[in-house]
């Protein structure tokens, strides 16, 4: 075989195993809880990235068929019903550790996840982006799709010799069709860094809302308490006054160290529905999860429901890969007909779906117990509920131990 012929060869094997990948149909897995339904394999991952994204297709400049431009992860999606169709906008992380964003859209929601052909183009402001990440997507009432992310600059007031101090900031972009964006100003939050900012859909008072995570460094919150709440008169000038923390995080919880909103709330008949990611820390490091909570229709910064503990946690090979024990996320979609899909990143390397529908979230909300904070208060929740159990039993006539009448 002439080399030439290797490489051709080499090319059709890649294409072919790349679309065998992305047009693998994806299973329900039988373990449920219940609150929501998993999926057997992760719905993106760097090997889902399109093959002349990485590779030089060229025989001139590419005669061995080698890559060129590693993909490392893609994963933390923001997401969008959009035009009937299902896009995330993940976050791609090449080799060189820079992440960007770009469109990977399916029909259904649970397999098939097809890049669009380039990334996004996003423009930088005055002051270029070190890195971006982690874009919350969000249709707001004012007609304009929003994209709120992490920007990541060296910190200026580092010394020299550190070269890992970095100050986070929320970046701002919109746009109506996903592929033209306008970049607009960072949000001023007058010196205190930010991740995981997130703009209400709605407006509140005639006033954007955000959700913030003020923090003192880069990677300690610090004394920054928990998921935060503003209001700005622009989006083009938008600034952090009069912040306040709506859910704080709390000592000995799955939120201990920090916490941050995870994609926007969903709007429902019983209040706004929201998905956060909680940290803790453990000997093995930190342990990232996620949690549902509740604010108020009439007052979106208003705690309603607040169900104790986390809502999913890594699980299996969930659990390993660039930084493990983490699920994080910061996209998911509700449907006309109620179904919500939640879009999620395992240990900062791969993107996964779960499925589940408003009335079981906010079922979920509603009815698990909050945490009462002492290992005493928690046994009288289980308590309570054995004991209505055990009456129920009795009065149907079951088993108690086996379930069986
Ligand atoms: O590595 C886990 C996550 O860490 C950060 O989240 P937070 O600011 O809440 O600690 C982010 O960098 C996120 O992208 C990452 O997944």
């Amino acid at each position: 075989m002439t080399s030439e012929m290797a490489r051709i060869e080499r090319m059709k094997k890649l294409f072919k195993a790349h679309e065998k990948l992305i047009s693998r149909p994806n299973e329900k897995v039988s373990e449920n809880n219940g609150w929501y339904q998993r999926y057997r394999y992760p719905i993106i991952t760097a090997e889902h990235t399109p093959i002349p994204w990485r590779y030089d297709l060229d025989p001139e400049t590419n005669p061995l068929m080698m890559e060129r431009i590693g993909v490392n992860a893609a994963f933390n999606s923001g997401a969008i019903l959009f035009d009937g169709r299902f896009l995330l906008v993940v976050r791609v992380e090449g080799y060189d550790r820079k992440s960007f964003f770009a469109i990977a859209e399916s029909e259904n929601g649970i397999d098939n996840f097809r890049f669009w052909d380039y990334p996004i183009t996003l423009p930088e402001t005055h002051d270029p982006d070190i890195n971006v990440y982690d874009m919350r997507l969000v249709h707001h009432e004012d007609g304009w799709i929003y994209g709120l992310f992490c920007t990541e600059r060296k910190d200026t007031e580092a010394p020299q010799h550190d070269q890992s101090a970095a100050a986070a900031a929320c970046g701002i972009a919109r746009t109506h069709d996903l592929i033209n964006w306008e970049r607009l100003e960072d949000l001023d939050s007058d010196g205190s860094q930010q991740r995981n900012v997130v703009l209400h859909p709605e407006f509140v008072d005639g006033k954007y809302a955000l959700y913030t995570r003020p923090q003192d460094g880069f990677i300690d919150s610090g004394t920054g308490g928990g998921i935060g709440w503003t209001l700005a008169e622009s989006m083009e000038k938008a600034k952090v006054t009069n912040e306040k923390v709506l859910d704080p995080k709390v000592y000995h919880t799955i939120k201990e160290v920090k916490n941050g909103q995870g994609p926007a709330p969903l709007k429902t008949d019983e209040g706004w529905l929201h998905l956060a990611h909680g940290v803790r820390n453990t000997a093995a490091g930190l342990r990232y999860v996620l949690y549902l909570f509740m604010t108020a229709l009439d007052d979106p910064s208003k705690v309603i429901h607040r169900p104790a503990g986390h809502f999913m946690a890594p699980d299996g090979s969930e659990r390993i890969g660039d930084v493990s024990n983490v699920l994080f996320s910061n996209g998911w979609i509700a449907t006309t007909a109620g179904d919500v899909y939640i879009y999620y990143a395992s240990s900062d390397t791969r993107m996964h779906v779960a499925t589940s529908t408003i009335d079981r979230l906010v079922d979920y909300c509603k009815n698990t117990p909050e945490d009462g904070l002492r290992s005493f208060a928690s046994v009288q929740s289980r308590n309570a509920l054995i004991k209505r159990n055990m009456e129920f039993m009795k009065s149907v006539g079951w088993n108690a131990n086996n379930g069986e009448r």
